[in-house]
């Protein structure tokens, strides 16, 4: 089934050089924002983005915790500096390839680093109004500086707008095994024994990922590389599918 209403959440390490601080894989996120535009043009789905940090907010949380034993005001201001350079680079792809993106930093919609806590109001309002909502893993003031994962907005926002279809976009084909092979389909009983690991990653990572995907209502939830994404949404069988 091609998905009507859709989260994808474009992964850190897909739109980003980890290896290089604050360094944009152009082509990587022009391919993935082309294949967006291509479906939202043809089906008119409804459709929110979520973006990770990469090598802009977990390499400055990474920086942040080497001097600091906590994250101060400064360093907030610093991360959400950086998530926001990278937000307006997808943002502006995005408007160029012609969807009505809008952009809300997870700092604007929530209190804290549980995702729960997040006002998604103005995200459903955008949506209903036509537009395609964009936003990211952010850091937060909450007595200190947090970090919200991208990972828990996308579980959360499918939840709240009820999608059906859940996207983790990655640099790889899924989920791979110890011995690098695709692991087509992954349920709770699954025992993870992956080769795939980021290099820095402050936010749990990719079994980070499978585990928060449990908690989405959405029937079609995917971990597959951002070259896939157009098969996926015209409900293809790639990437790694997460069942419940
Ligand atoms: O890459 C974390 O978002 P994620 C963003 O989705 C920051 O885990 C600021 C590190």
């Amino acid at each position: 089934m091609s998905c009507k209403n859709v989260v994808i959440k474009l992964g850190g390490s897909l739109i980003t050089d980890k290896s290089n601080p604050r360094t944009i894989k152009w082509d990587a996120l022009k391919n993935a924002i082309d294949q967006i535009a291509n479906y939202y043009s043809r089906f008119g789905p409804k459709i929110v983005i979520v973006h990770g940090g990469g090598s802009f907010g977990h390499y400055e949380v990474e920086r942040i915790k080497k001097n600091k034993s906590f994250i101060d005001k400064i360093s907030v201001s610093e991360i959400q500096e950086s998530m926001l350079m990278l937000a307006l680079a997808v943002l502006k792809l995005l408007v160029d390839s012609g969807i009505p993106a809008l952009l809300h930093p997870a700092h604007t919609i929530c209190n804290t680093n549980d995702a729960k806590s997040c006002n998604y109001t103005p995200i459903i309002r955008d949506l209903d109004n036509g537009f395609v909502p964009v936003t990211y893993g952010d850091a937060v003031f909450d007595s200190e500086g947090k970090i919200i994962s991208g990972d828990d907005l996308s579980v959360e926002i499918s939840n709240v707008i009820n999608s059906d279809c859940l996207f983790f976009a990655t640099d790889v084909e899924g989920v791979l095994d110890e011995k690098g092979k695709l692991i087509r389909e992954i349920n709770k009983n699954y025992k993870i024994t992956i080769i795939n690991k980021a290099e820095f990653d402050v936010t749990g990572g990719i079994i980070g990922k499978i585990n928060k995907a449990f908690n989405s209502s959405s029937k079609n939830i995917r971990i597959l590389s951002g070259e896939k994404l157009f098969n996926a949404l015209i409900g293809e069988n790639v990437g790694t599918k997460i069942i419940k």
